[in-house]
């Protein structure tokens, strides 16, 4: 369980009251309690006093130290990884069902220790634990670990076994809650397996841990809640409670049903309690044997780095002082050693602020799509086809072109074919061939064809058009969260390939307008991101001299930012008469989203423009909602692509930034050849909230939002086409993302230190020409 500590001072009041706490702070004896326990307690209760007598909140205390487990949450995870043997095993079994069993029982092991009832430290951020282990069949197990986050906190860990082809990884965030006289630590995410061999991956939660009789009663441990195992592949499923003590039972107890879709009953019943035994009843035969013994079963030793080769940041050392006088009983040295490791780190954080770092970046693991990942699992042997992301891309694609069946999925040998040929092959002059996996749906025309091919500067420059994009997103939530950015502010997170794909199918000739969701718009049409974040800013160096805003950006034949709703779809329509009047051959694109789709200035728009066939291309983002509306409530029919009659249009795949180029080099064409306007709707989906003030929660599951970004995603569709091809590697690809960070960095930087607008720009780019300003005398008025 980890420090952080959540409870409010109400709360311990009441439970002040309720439990009578005597005055010397030393509650209730208990027989059983050791000299230990009762030091412990004494302790709680004299903190929970002095909470209720200062009025502080819970987590504002520092925990007691004789509550502090001597080894930080990092190297705690390796509990997780003693009984590792059996996770070897499970890579050794033949069947898919011995392999999912031995998997439950290397899960299962890890709890059914007596778990220590102090807390582990909670890391500082970049902090880092390793070491090894030597198997019977000479193969060696490494884990690596690193605190990914502060706040909230949150830990990456992952276990290799080169030799056995098996990966066991995890990123969590551990929370904890005080009720009063037991702590409860959660830990937010997955325990992932991984047997690549197989094309297996395995999916389960951690168990909730209580330490339970902090004040009164016996101090003990329960591990409590309901999760399920799962192997996506198989299908198979472990239904798992575990039941803390309860009144008539004194011992923790689990109860497992192991089911599969082919037979309607459980296979397997397994039950323990926490004497080490796990019992398993097999359906078919009505026995019951011994699944699994702990007490006769030898746990491997973890080696860890010599001292000498530990780093700075090594769990050992960041806490070494603060271990060896916990293991001294030096309590008061102890704690002062532990605030200095924390004030330590809170200086740091405000370090990293004051000079703009604005994110960390952990050194040995990767952010990829909501989980962070090892940098070596991308070299791990067959393990490309074995990621989350495969599966659900995979039935995604089953799904929407309906031209597999489901026992691909049961066979690995022509999975692997089928994802090769969904993702594309490589040609020997470099170029790569790549299907889409979703096709194109046409109206009134034949649409281009559902494959192209790609090259590897070509997804290279998409790669960074859209990861740049992305960051300057990132840079503009955090300034606004800083209260640098006022107003309104609209982040285009998640429709990446939309703008990038249109914009390589044009040329800087032509004209684009769009709504409010328009920062990246601009870095799209070439400008500077210095002059984006300033104008975001408020600042004089902003692109319209800091007096628009994030609705009102304008660069060269970019026409904003425009905050009312579909007033830029005639304005687009506009532009697109002069390029026909002035026969320069060039076209406007107009963007509108899918709630503007049903404003009626859209249709007159549509009307003109066909009936003069002007060059305006209308793209309808649809990224599914109009602020908190689904689509489908605001919209008669969700076939935007047709909705203009007679006008040709396309629906794309608006994640996928080949998809829409190729579509927008074939309206391109269209318009330039005179064949009037054409409609596209793109498919795609916002991540983030309609505005800032928008979680983006309420109206859709955080489920969906993840599922959308962890199948589509548009930067790690070209990232994955990327390493799958060997066009690149990790490390380019980090190098990328690297230079993309620091640009926007030190755009934000520069934003911050420019100067504000002169007063007398409130009353320049007025008018064009400068006329006195109305209902002010000539003689009184302000004048530049
Ligand atoms: C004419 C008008 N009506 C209402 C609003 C308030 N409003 C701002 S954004 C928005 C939703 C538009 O959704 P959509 O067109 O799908 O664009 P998205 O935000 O999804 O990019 C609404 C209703 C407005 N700005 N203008
Ligand atoms: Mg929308």
């Amino acid at each position: 369980m980890s420090n952080s500590v959540e409870i409010s001072s109400e709360e311990s009041q009441k439970w002040n009251e309720e439990e009578n706490i005597e005055e010397d702070g030393v509650s209730d004896e208990n027989v059983n309690d050791t000299p230990k326990d009762k030091k412990m307690k004494g302790a709680m209760a004299s903190l929970m006093k002095q909470m209720v007598s200062s009025k502080q909140p819970f987590y504002k205390m520092s925990l007691p130290i004789c509550f502090s487990e001597p080894r930080s949450l990092l190297e705690k995870f390796t509990d997780m990884g003693k009984y590792f043997e059996l996770f070897i095993n499970a890579s050794q079994q033949e069947t898919e069902e011995a392999r999912f069993l031995e998997i439950l029982k290397f899960y299962l092991s890890s709890w059914l220790v007596q778990q220590d009832v102090r807390n582990p430290f909670n890391p500082v951020i970049g902090e880092v634990f390793s070491c090894h282990m030597e198997h019977k069949d000479g193969s060696t197990t490494h884990y690596h670990s690193e605190q990914i986050s502060h706040h909230p906190p949150s830990s990456a860990f992952c276990y290799t076994n080169k030799k056995n082809n098996a990966i066991f990884h995890s990123y969590l965030q551990p929370t904890s809650k005080f009720w009063g006289n037991s702590f409860e630590s959660c830990m937010d995410g997955k325990l992932i397996f991984e047997l690549p061999k197989y094309s297996e991956e395995y999916l389960v939660d951690v168990p909730k841990i209580a330490v339970k009789g902090v004040v009164l009663g016996t101090l003990t441990t329960e591990v409590s809640g309901s999760t399920v195992l799962t192997c996506k592949k198989t299908n198979h499923t472990a239904e798992i409670e575990f039941k803390g003590k309860g009144l008539f039972k004194n011992k923790n107890f689990m109860i497992a049903k192991v089911r599969h879709p082919s037979s309607k009953k459980s296979l397997y019943t397994l039950e323990a309690d926490w004497d080490g035994k796990i019992n398993i009843l097999n359906s078919k035969t009505n026995k019951t044997t011994t699944f699994f013994d702990i007490n006769s079963f030898k746990t491997l030793d973890m080696v860890v780095p010599p001292v000498a080769e530990q780093p700075e940041n090594f769990s050992r050392r960041v806490w070494g002082a603060v271990i060896k006088n916990i293991n001294a009983d030096n309590e008061e040295e102890a704690q002062a050693q532990k605030h200095l490791v924390e004030e330590a780190q809170r200086t740091q954080a405000k370090e990293r602020i004051e000079q703009n770092n604005l994110d960390w970046t952990p050194k040995h693991f990767i952010k990829s799509d909501n989980t962070y990942i090892h940098s070596q699992l991308s070299n791990f042997k067959n393990r490309n086809f074995i990621t989350s992301n495969f599966f659900k891309l995979l039935k995604n694609t089953i799904h929407n072109i309906r031209m597999y069946t489901s026992s691909l999925l049961r066979n690995v040998n022509k999975t692997v074919a089928t994802f090769n040929s969904i993702r594309g092959f490589a040609s020997k002059s470099g170029e790569i061939k790549v299907k889409f996996p979703r096709k194109y749906e046409t109206y009134l025309c034949d649409g281009p064809a559902n494959e192209c091919t790609t090259t590897k500067e070509e997804l290279i420059t998409h790669f960074t058009d859209m990861t740049r994009m992305r960051r300057i997103e990132m840079v503009a939530d955090s300034l606004y969260k800083k209260k640098l950015i006022r107003g309104f502010c609209h982040l285009y997170n998640g429709q990446e390939a939309v703008c990038t794909g249109m914009e390589a199918a044009i040329t800087k000739n032509d004209h684009v307008i769009t709504a409010y969701r328009d920062h990246t718009f601009m870095l799209a049409r070439g400008a500077t991101p210095e002059s984006v974040l300033a104008e975001l800013l408020m600042k004089s160096t902003g692109c319209s001299k800091g007096k628009g805003g994030s609705m009102h950006m304008f660069t060269h034949n970019f026409y904003g930012g425009n905050g009312i709703v579909g007033a830029q779809c005639p304005v687009g329509a506009g532009i697109a008469f002069t390029q026909k009047y002035n026969n320069t051959g060039n076209i406007c694109l107009t963007y509108y989203g899918d709630g503007a789709a049903n404003q009626g200035q859209l249709f007159e728009a549509f009307n003109m423009a066909k009936l003069w066939d002007l060059p305006c291309v209308f793209i309808c983002e649809n990224n599914k909602f109009g602020m908190g509306t689904s689509q489908a409530r605001a919209a008669a029919g969700s076939d935007f692509y047709s909705r203009a009659h007679f006008i040709a249009g396309m629906k794309v795949d608006g994640m996928n930034v080949l998809a829409v180029k190729q579509a927008g080099k074939f309206v391109a064409d269209w318009c330039r050849s005179g064949k009037g306007p054409f409609v596209l709707e793109m498919d795609t989906y916002r991540y983030v909230g309609h505005s800032m003030s928008d979680p983006g929660t309420s109206y859709r599951t955080r489920d969906e939002v993840n599922e959308v970004r962890s199948i589509r995603d548009p930067i790690e569709y070209v990232r994955g086409l990327l390493l799958e091809h060997k066009l690149a590697t990790e490390d380019d690809l980090t190098a990328i993302e690297e230079a993309a960070r620091e640009e926007m960095d030190k755009a934000a930087e520069f934003a911050i230190n420019s100067p504000m607008p002169d007063m007398r720009e409130l009353y320049t780019n007025v008018y064009k020409e400068e006329v006195p300003i109305r209902a002010v005398e000539l003689d009184q008025s302000f004048r530049p």
